[in-house]
């Protein structure tokens, strides 16, 4: 039976994953020297929302919400970022054509999330090549861009097994031109990326551009995709990009075989182009005032983030949270947080979780995986999109969705509506939710202006939350349940505790 399969093979990734577990526990501190995302203030962002949607996979390529929806999202679950699927195949219909009136309804949606102070992540989504790789089953690139030279396809349960079929591994390796037969391929997709980052690039609600959703290299995996092939395409896209785009950042994948997991991953370091750029002028500039000394530029640093899924032992395939799978997939958390942290540090590249959670919520432990993966992004003091925002289907038992369609929080949204920091005047050192308490504490750093923001839940905080912290002005504003710190000044460490 399905639930069978998808138990057996729930098993066997579990397996694969804790037999390389390393034998030492992780460090306590692994978010410690992480990069982060900043803000126009300087400010960390703790991006955290949800990916809309998966039906954009559809015909139309576009999400079910409506502008209520998104104003639901922020109100209840404080959520300061969208991963926003969008795909090849709706943007290219034909090589070299784009469909402007597909970009600008992506455009009117992006400004909804922007009337709602949330940041947007436009993903380029793909799953199994796309639709026209296998009867289907699959979503992303455009059927002029799926070759599979006729080879046969069946669509499997669960859809991950479909990766594995001829037809597709085709489709795959002629795109990374590991056929050498058409290098064509890659070479519109760079040029497509540059088309949307040229059309986004002024919108202030766009703070970044997630390259491929989950990269898969066909027959190369591993150390002969990730490093070899999947980097110098990043950076072909990423180089694309700063020409229109000096600004937003741009996210990186690794594979997703694996990696999601808890594998480690060879992804090799993407370069932002913005750098040299920065350096550059900065030379110019000294040379132009001699003698008046260093001239500091607003932000030279490279803006390359590290956007890795975490599916521990293919939880969202269908095993539980209990007994023996849960100590297993306890063990694939520590080996995600060591893997992927190192991975981060190793690429100067902050992190952030692009799709987690997934699991459904009729299934046993499905509340306490949640808690869990929360408290493994507060100590990491990480972001994250939570897979998915699409409601269950009509009739069918499974629930995913945080909100409901019409806004109201489902049982996984009650659990996922915490208090955290939205953007922090410095860098974060902790982050801990406990029952009816929330804590951060934060280091200065240098040219930083603007409050720390935390969203406090009406579920958590139902009343004005009580203020114990180390600096003096804060102000809490009810309406958008947001509490906003002042940095006291002369003061290095800060620190903030809310009880209710
Ligand atoms: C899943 C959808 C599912 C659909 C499948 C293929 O939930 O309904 O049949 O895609 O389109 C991912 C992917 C993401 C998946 C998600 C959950 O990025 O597209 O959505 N997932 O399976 N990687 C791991 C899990």
């Amino acid at each position: 039976t399905t639930a069978a399969r998808r138990l057996a093979l729930a098993a066997l990734l579990v397996a694969a994953c804790t037999t390389v577990l390393p034998t030492g526990t992780a460090s306590a501190d692994q978010g410690d020297g992480l990069r982060q995302i900043t803000d126009g203030q300087g400010r960390t962002l703790v991006l955290r929302g949800l990916n809309t949607s998966s039906d954009a996979k559809g015909a139309s390529g576009l999400p079910w919400i409506e502008r209520r929806n998104v104003v639901a999202e922020r109100q209840n679950l404080g959520s300061n970022v969208v991963r926003y699927v969008l795909q090849w195949k709706n943007i290219e219909p034909s090589p070299g054509r784009y469909d402007e009136r597909h970009l600008d309804e992506i455009a009117r949606r992006v400004a909804w999330y922007r009337q709602q102070g949330i940041h947007v992540v436009l993903d380029m989504h793909q799953d199994i090549y796309g639709p026209y790789a296998c009867k289907g089953a699959g979503d992303g690139a455009p059927a002029w861009a799926t070759i599979t030279d006729g080879l046969p396809c069946t669509p499997q349960d669960p859809w991950v097994l479909t990766y594995l079929q001829p037809a597709v591994l085709r489709a795959y390796d002629h795109f990374w031109n590991n056929t050498g037969k058409h290098p064509e391929l890659m070479q519109r997709y760079v040029a497509m990326w540059k088309h949307v980052a040229a059309r986004f690039a002024k919108d202030p609600a766009v703070l970044g551009y997630d390259l491929m959703n989950e990269p898969f290299g066909g027959s190369k995996q591993f150390g002969s995709f990730e490093g070899p092939v999947l980097t110098p395409f990043y950076q072909r896209i990423t180089n694309a990009i700063r020409q229109v785009d000096r600004e937003k950042w741009v996210f990186v994948e690794p594979q997703a075989l694996g990696v999601n997991e808890g594998f480690g991953t060879s992804l090799g370091q993407v370069r932002d182009p913005r750098v040299r750029a920065a350096a550059a002028k900065l030379l110019q500039q000294n040379a132009q005032r001699s003698g008046t000394g260093l001239t500091r530029l607003s932000d030279p640093s490279s803006r390359i983030v590290l956007a890795a899924h975490f599916y521990p032992g293919g939880v969202d395939i269908g095993g539980g949270y209990t007994g023996v799978m849960k100590a297993l997939v306890q063990g694939e958390f520590v080996l995600w947080r060591q893997n992927m942290t190192a991975a981060a540090k190793r690429l100067n590249a902050p992190l952030w979780v692009g799709e987690i959670g997934g699991m459904d919520f009729s299934q046993p432990g499905a509340a306490d995986f949640t808690r869990d993966w929360l408290s493994m992004a507060d100590d990491l003091r990480v972001g994250w999109a939570y897979w998915s925002n699409d409601p269950s289907a009509k009739g069918s038992s499974e629930t995913y969705a945080p909100l409901d369609r019409e806004g109201t929080l489902t049982q996984v949204g009650k659990v996922m509506a915490r208090p955290f920091p939205r953007a922090v005047a410095g860098v974060p050192t902790k982050i801990s939710a406990g029952s009816g308490t929330f804590t951060v504490t934060w280091r200065s750093s240098r040219g930083v202006s603007g409050p720390t923001e935390i969203w406090l839940p009406a579920t958590v905080f139902p009343g004005t939350p009580k203020v114990k912290a180390t600096d003096r002005t804060h102000r809490w504003d009810p309406a958008n349940r947001i509490l906003s710190v002042w940095n006291d000044q002369g003061r290095t460490t800060h620190s903030i505790t809310i009880t209710r």
